[in-house]
């Protein structure tokens, strides 16, 4: 048996390489937590984006309680952070904080057992799709078009931008959008819930005019009717997507049950890691729902190549940017699909001692 003989907990806050902001909020830096578990010799690491709370939560409420258990059973340690962390509220912080120390035990338990992750998993396929991801209403129109259609020129045939801070001008970005990638690429949209009900209805079909196959939060996530009408009334061919503020599977099962979305989404960064995560793809599978993994793409590469269900992830500018500063291991995309390296033990990265020293928060 090897016993987990401690956590550690860093945080690093990283500027944005631009000013970004879509439909709801405005940022210009994006904190990582990361946590290190140690057993037998190994080093299992596990990430969220999030705040510093999450940190100061893990060393305060889960180190303790993750201490001494046997590394190969994570379901169990699970169970107990989340009695653990019961007075404080599941949501937010407190399942950011369990979701790391969930993927540092996944990979602890992966490289004592000298596998990758996605081997432990069970392997269904041995790449996944990405969709390109940023397109931020800060940026302009000339910024917004060379990043979607740089992805397309690399074989990305999938991208997302924002929309919804001034619907006025979205008609004219999603147009520039649609040049810049040319007929064939996927044009995905994220309103990150900024359109009243009627209001999305009338963009939905607008946005229809450029090929427009994704609109997710087209309202807030929160109105599970409003997100099942634009669903229902939207143009044929529109998906109607949410679930990235889910952070327990009863969310999840909710916002299925409620007809709410063509294809669910979900992040294993916020959503009780590599285990929370798994639930929810059993959900989707007896909803007979696709799944699409939201952000931190390194994190989800093994997911995304052991669920069935699994539609694709995305590939997100800023934690891709991120992952590539502070991980040794992190897959580039080949033809829009990123491939698992079986040559790698547990999630495959490492941190890169160098780079993480500048960026403690
Ligand atoms: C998003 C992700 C991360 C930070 C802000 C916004 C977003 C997405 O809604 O889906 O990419
Ligand atoms: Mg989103």
């Amino acid at each position: 048996m090897n016993r987990i003989e401690d956590l550690s907990v860093s945080a690093y806050t990283i500027p944005t390489d631009f000013p970004e902001s879509d439909g709801t909020l405005e940022w210009d830096k994006t904190t990582i937590v990361i946590v290190r578990a140690r057993a037998g010799g190994a080093t299992g690491i596990g990430y969220t984006f999030a705040d510093t709370a999450t940190a100061d939560l893990i060393r305060s409420k889960l180190a303790g309680v993750a201490a001494g258990h046997d590394a190969n059973d994570v379901q169990e340690t699970w169970m107990m952070m989340a009695r653990a962390i019961r007075n404080l509220g599941r949501p937010g912080v407190a399942s950011m904080a369990i979701s790391a120390v969930d993927i540092s035990l996944w990979d602890l338990k992966a490289k004592l057992l000298r596998l990758p992750l996605v081997k432990l998993l069970g392997m269904v396929r041995d790449g996944i799709p990405v969709y390109g991801s940023g397109g931020f209403t800060s940026y302009s129109t000339k910024q917004l078009a060379d990043q979607l259609g740089g992805w397309v020129k690399q074989g990305i045939s999938r991208v997302k931008m924002k929309v919804g801070r001034d619907p006025l001008k979205d008609m004219e970005r999603v147009e520039a959008a649609r040049r810049a990638i040319g007929e064939d690429a996927e044009l995905f949209v994220d309103a990150n819930g900024a359109y009243s009900r009627k209001q999305a209805l009338m963009m939905a079909e607008q946005f229809r005019e450029y090929g427009v196959t994704w609109f997710e939060e087209p309202v807030t996530s929160d109105d599970l009717e409003g997100l099942r009408l634009i669903r229902n009334r939207g143009p044929a061919g529109m998906n109607v997507t949410a679930g990235e503020y889910g952070y327990d599977l009863s969310y999840f099962r909710r916002m299925l049950d409620a007809g709410s979305v063509d294809v669910l989404q979900a992040d294993a960064t916020r959503c009780g890691g590599i285990t929370g995560f798994l639930g929810v793809a059993a959900l989707c599978e007896a909803h007979q729902i696709p799944l699409s993994a939201h952000t931190a793409p390194a994190a989800h590469l093994p997911l995304g190549c052991a669920i069935p269900g699994m539609r694709h992830l995305e590939y997100f500018h800023d934690h891709v940017r991120i992952e590539e500063m502070l991980f040794e291991g992190v897959t580039l995309p080949c033809e829009g699909v990123l491939h698992i390296d079986l040559s790698r033990p547990g999630l495959g990265l490492e941190l890169k001692k160098s780079a993480v020293g500048r960026y403690a928060a």
